[in-house]
């Protein structure tokens, strides 16, 4: 009913009208945050998505989706979608809200905003992340908005900047192996990944190397799902991965299975890496990482001596203290065995520096006119909505803007989350597909299309094609995309500056300018890179030194370590402590992050959320199979079924996530426990450094 009033106010054309009718099959992207960013093929019978499949023209994708997305009709056409605006009507929090036209709801957070921006707008902070990794309905029309605007920045971390920043630190950019090389490989260390659950079209190219007869390791405290199907898994504790990749190096040392003509042409600081390994025998490392010695003795053979030799790394090992560090020394191994040399050898932990994405043109921090505002970190947004006003902090948060995140789910330490969510003062606009547990904090909550219903162009972090997502139907109800919201918020706000009536379409022809072939995306709905096929067989890394910078210049710049270490957790929990077990909370097979835990088919594989506990640790607590649990620190607790399982390391328990709140047990998830500690490099989380107690719950639930 109120429709006449949205498309009034709608500038994009998002929606392509001889899309409408009929049966017709539609080009797109995955937009999840997942290393594959899968091609799709739509099929839309008379505006109605009926199947989202795998396109088979892209190699990556090979027509196979995984279990998630190939529900995502199921997601798009769910009975809680949002499909009109929504005020809030009940206390903060309460998740009571009326609907609301979306004139009145603009006008009043135009009018809000306003009013805070003129005291000041840094006193406004946008949260958002990476719910679509499209450039156009991520960051690209509402960083305009934002810088406009003048609010705070928002520092990403929440995923990936420790690993980033090592990568970035070691090799000079987000680079790597091209993911279908890893079929030829010989060995494949799996490092920090639980590649069947989380980056399924890679695990192909391993299962393909595997028929091969290449040997597959697993490095992982859990024994996951990845870790069964691998010839050997090597369960370390939490956070002790540059101390197995230092000991790894000092059996490389000692062996002399280095490719000395490599290290010299090629790398940096070589001496002072050498005179570090040395440090690390095995024993050592053993101790620490708590396996075997001869496991990693025999790691290091196989590694010094396989050729070509691979690192799946993934960002599972550097959510912990130490985790840029990890990542350093990780990234070190292909150089000193002369891996790159081969294009089946060398590292992939991100291959999104690749792409040559035009943010600039996207963002316009030009509308920032010389402001500089200040930052706040998104991992640290529990205790940052609490602070007040100060020198140091600058204005206390008065507006939050919500978009393309579910924080009140996945940042950590969610009780101080959820206070400042539940500050009366605080002004909150989510924009959603769902009523999320973020959403359920909101003042108002605006609802967002989802990927087949809009316009959006995608780079991958584990390949290097770029995809285009066409929308397939209409928006449904009210909804409306990302883009249109903050176009609409900045009319309000006065904002006339031209670049608010671009529509999605420019923006998707903007966002890599003229190193795609547009025409050949709206063609076959996707690109490849041109990419070299073994990127540093003859070196040339994206450093300031052109070489593997083993010792990195920036970094002790910084007054930091040039060389990489282990640092221990900031909670690595030793036997008789209060919190004596180490926690992980890795991600559901069937989730992604907190998205898809309302959708009821894929929430009815994952049951309910559980614990993995290794049977001794049970044993020593009396807790027996299928018993509730609590799980506590002083930070907070959460309740949840325990699941006896060799999938859990002694002293380590895993709490499988993320899910939503309201759909857990007792309305709480792991985040209740994790802590706002922060990375050793680019101030990231640290979900996997984490000490805890699990309890029986006296009463059966
Ligand atoms: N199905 C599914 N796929 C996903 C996601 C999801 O939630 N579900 N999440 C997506 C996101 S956001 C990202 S960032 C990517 C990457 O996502 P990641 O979070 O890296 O996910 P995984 O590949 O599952 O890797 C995590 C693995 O690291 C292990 N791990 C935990 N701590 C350590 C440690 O200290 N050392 C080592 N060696 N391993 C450790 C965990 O047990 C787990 O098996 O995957 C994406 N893909
Ligand atoms: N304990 C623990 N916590 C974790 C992790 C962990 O392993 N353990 N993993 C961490 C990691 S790696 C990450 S990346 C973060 C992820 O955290 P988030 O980026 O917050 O990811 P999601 O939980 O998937 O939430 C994304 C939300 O965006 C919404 N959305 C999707 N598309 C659109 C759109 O087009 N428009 C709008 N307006 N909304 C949209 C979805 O409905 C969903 O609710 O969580 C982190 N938290
Ligand atoms: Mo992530």
């Amino acid at each position: 009913m109120i429709r006449a009033s949205c498309s009034l106010d709608t500038t994009s054309g998002d929606a392509d009208p001889t899309h409408a009718m009929s049966l017709q099959t539609i080009r797109g992207a995955c937009p999840h945050d997942c290393p594959d960013t899968c091609a799709l093929v739509t099929t839309v019978e008379d505006g109605v998505a009926v199947k989202v499949q795998g396109n088979p023209a892209h190699s990556h994708t090979d027509g196979a989706l995984c279990t998630k997305v190939s529900r995502y009709a199921e997601r798009t056409y769910h009975p809680a979608r949002l499909l009109q605006p929504f005020k809030r009507s009940g206390p903060k929090g309460s998740g009571r809200f009326e609907p609301v036209d979306w004139d009145t709801a603009l006008d009043d957070i135009a009018s809000r905003l306003r009013a805070i921006a003129t005291r000041n707008p840094e006193a406004i902070v946008p949260y958002s992340y990476a719910g679509t990794m499209g450039q156009v309905q991520g960051e690209g029309m509402a960083a305009r908005f934002f810088n406009r605007l003048g609010a705070s920045f928002l520092d990403r971390t929440i995923c990936a900047n420790a690993g980033a920043e090592g990568l970035i630190h070691t090799l000079g950019a987000k680079v790597g192996m091209k993911v279908e090389h890893f079929a030829e490989s010989q060995l494949i260390l799996i490092w920090g990944s639980n590649s069947i659950a989380s980056n399924l079209h890679f695990w192909r190219h391993a299962q393909q190397a595997k028929r091969n007869g290449a040997r597959l390791v697993c490095i992982d405290p859990r024994k996951s799902e990845t870790a069964d199907k691998c010839h050997e898994h090597i369960a370390l504790k939490p956070g002790t991965d540059a101390a197995l990749a230092l000991a790894l190096m000092h059996q490389l040392i000692t062996h002399g299975w280095l490719d000395h003509d490599y290290i010299e042409r090629h790398t940096l600081g070589w001496e002072g890496l050498r005179e570090r390994a040395l440090q690390w025998p095995p024993e050592r490392a053993a101790r620490v990482c708590g396996v075997p010695q001869q496991q990693i003795e025999d790691l290091a053979r196989a590694y010094g001596t396989t050729r070509p030799a691979a690192i799946r790394l993934n960002y599972g090992m550097q959510r912990v203290r130490g985790g840029g560090n990890a990542v350093r020394a990780v990234a070190c191994l292909p150089a000193l065995v002369g891996a790159w040399r081969h294009r089946a050898g060398g590292l992939l932990l991100s291959s999104s520096g690749h792409f040559p994405i035009d943010r600039a043109r996207l963002q316009r921090p030009e509308l920032l006119a010389g402001r500089r505002p200040r930052t706040i970190n998104m991992s640290t947004i529990g205790n940052d909505l609490l602070r007040d006003a100060s020198n140091a902090f600058g204005p206390k948060i008065e507006a939050l803007i919500v978009y393309n995140s579910n924080p009140v789910a996945v940042a950590p330490e969610s009780s101080k989350v959820v206070q400042g969510f539940c500050r009366e003062d605080l002004f909150t606009v989510v924009l959603e597909h769902f009523q999320t547990d973020t959403a359920d904090h909101a003042d108002y909550i605006l609802p967002a299309t989802t990927q087949l219903e809009h316009w959006d162009i995608h780079a991958s972090y584990g390949h290097t094609d770029v995809l285009l997502n066409r929308p397939a139907i209409a928006p449904l109800g009210q909804a409306r995309t990302n883009t249109d919201i903050f176009r609409a918020l900045a009319r309000r706000m006065g904002f006339d500056d031209p670049c608010f009536a671009e529509d999605d379409l420019t923006l998707c022809r903007q966002a890599f300018g003229d190193a795609v072939s547009f025409d050949e995306l709206l063609e076959k709905g996707f690109a490849t890179l041109p990419v070299p096929e073994a990127p540093f067989a003859n070196g040339g890394f994206p450093t300031p030194s052109g070489r593997c910078e083993f010792h990195s210049e920036r970094l002790a710049a910084q007054g930091l370590d040039g060389l990489p270490d282990h640092l221990s957790n900031h909670e690595a929990p030793l036997p008789g402590d209060r919190y004596p077990l180490a926690m992980i909370s890795p991600p559901a097979r069937n989730f992604l992050n907190s998205t898809f835990v309302n959708v009821v088919s894929l929430r009815s594989i994952e049951g309910e959320p559980l614990l993995e506990m290794h049977p001794s640790d049970a044993a020593l607590r009396s807790i027996a199979a299928g018993d509730m649990v609590r799980v506590f620190n002083d930070r907070g607790e959460y309740r949840c079924r325990v699941d006896i399982s060799a999938r859990a390391r002694p002293g380590v328990v895993n709490g499988l996530g993320i899910w939503w709140r309201k759909l857990g047990a007792f309305g709480t998830n792991v985040n209740e426990v994790t802590s706002q500690h922060l990375t050793d490099l680019g101030r990231g989380p640290v979900f996997y450094d984490c000490a805890v107690e699990v309890a029986r719950l006296a009463e059966p639930a």
